[in-house]
């Protein structure tokens, strides 16, 4: 027990270059791959907790329904032992519910949060397999740079850790093509994914990509870490377009039109691959010294799309 008044806590959001897109165990977010982020300093989650008479939450000073917050502080409760009831107050600098994944920066920074209003003494690894339990990509954004959420086989060791590579010069173009609330949640997407005739031979295929992907950054080869990241993101996509329990895709009209300009660029000699979550925002992976023209590039095609550079960001942080 604390005698704290508040706790706040710092989260990047991740952006997976292997996806992970599929639930071994939905009760545990237990993933059926391995998958592989990188941290951005751009987009992060703020989030304070304060002891108060009732779990709540407030996002950018709006009143949420904060069911799920709330079922997850229970989870912490059993795993961890009582605390009393919180009010769980967040900044959220990640464009909302568009495929950038706002709930991997938030469920990280609210289990640090909690974590350290409590006094627990816990690793990052700890950390990581308790936000597991909120949302699965929150597993990656305790760390800086890239991060590897090992599947495991159980709750005990299914967790993300530091994947140290060499410094890379890498920067991401993030296509901020719709902000609109998604249609498919990203449970009810993996749900019907894997009843895609397809999805064992993606489970397969995803383990030889993630090999190679380190393999690849490791050795400082962007262009074979882009075209990896593409392939398994393409093929992530096209597990939704196949499903079998009524398939759906998460990509519009822009998406597919920005996917056609990343192969042109590739054609005149840039180094460019798209990567896609579950939104239809696109997200090109470059080096840093070219995103500002690829940047331009496209700024100039589509006038309506918003474009960020976003470059490699930090671990967990505490005010
Ligand atoms: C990922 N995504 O690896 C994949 C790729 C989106 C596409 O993890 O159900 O919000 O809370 O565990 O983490 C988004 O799914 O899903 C996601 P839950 P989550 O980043």
């Amino acid at each position: 027990m604390t005698d704290k008044k508040g706790q706040t806590a710092i989260a990047h959001t991740n952006i997976a270059f292997i996806k992970y897109w599929g639930k071994a165990d939905p009760k545990l977010n237990l993933p059926t791959t391995s998958s592989l982020s990188l941290t951005l300093d751009e987009y992060y989650t703020k989030t304070r907790v304060e002891k108060a008479t009732e779990d709540s939450l407030l996002i950018n000073e709006l009143p949420q329904d904060g069911k799920r917050v709330h079922q997850f502080l229970n989870i912490l409760r059993e795993e961890m032992g009582d605390f009393p009831p919180l009010r769980v107050i967040s900044e959220n600098r990640v464009p909302l519910s568009a495929g950038l994944a706002s709930s991997a920066s938030s469920f990280a920074a609210l289990t640090a949060a909690v974590a350290k209003f409590n006094n627990w003494d816990l690793s990052l690894e700890e950390l990581s397999r308790l936000a597991r339990r909120g949302s699965g990509s929150a597993t990656r954004s305790f760390f800086p740079g890239f991060a590897i959420w090992e599947k495991g086989t159980d709750d005990a060791d299914s967790y993300a850790k530091e994947f140290k590579t060499p410094e890379l010069p890498i920067a991401l173009v993030v296509c901020k093509i719709s902000g609109t609330v998604k249609k498919v949640s990203s449970s009810d997407g993996m749900r019907r994914a894997q009843t895609s005739p397809n999805y064992a031979a993606w489970v397969d295929e995803s383990a030889q990509q993630l090999a190679e992907m380190k393999k690849a950054l490791f050795s400082s080869d962007l262009e074979r870490v882009g075209q990896l990241a593409e392939a398994n993101a393409l093929a992530m996509h096209d597990l939704n377009l196949t499903a079998t329990d009524r398939r759906f895709t998460y990509f519009n009209q822009d998406t597919m039109k920005v996917l056609e300009q990343v192969k042109a660029l590739r054609k005149e000699g840039y180094l460019a691959y798209a990567t896609m979550d579950a939104g239809p925002n696109v997200k090109i992976i470059t080096n840093q010294e070219q995103a500002p023209k690829i940047k331009a590039y496209l700024a100039e095609r589509f006038r309506k799309i918003q474009f960020d550079i976003a470059t490699p960001g930090p671990g967990i942080s505490y005010e």
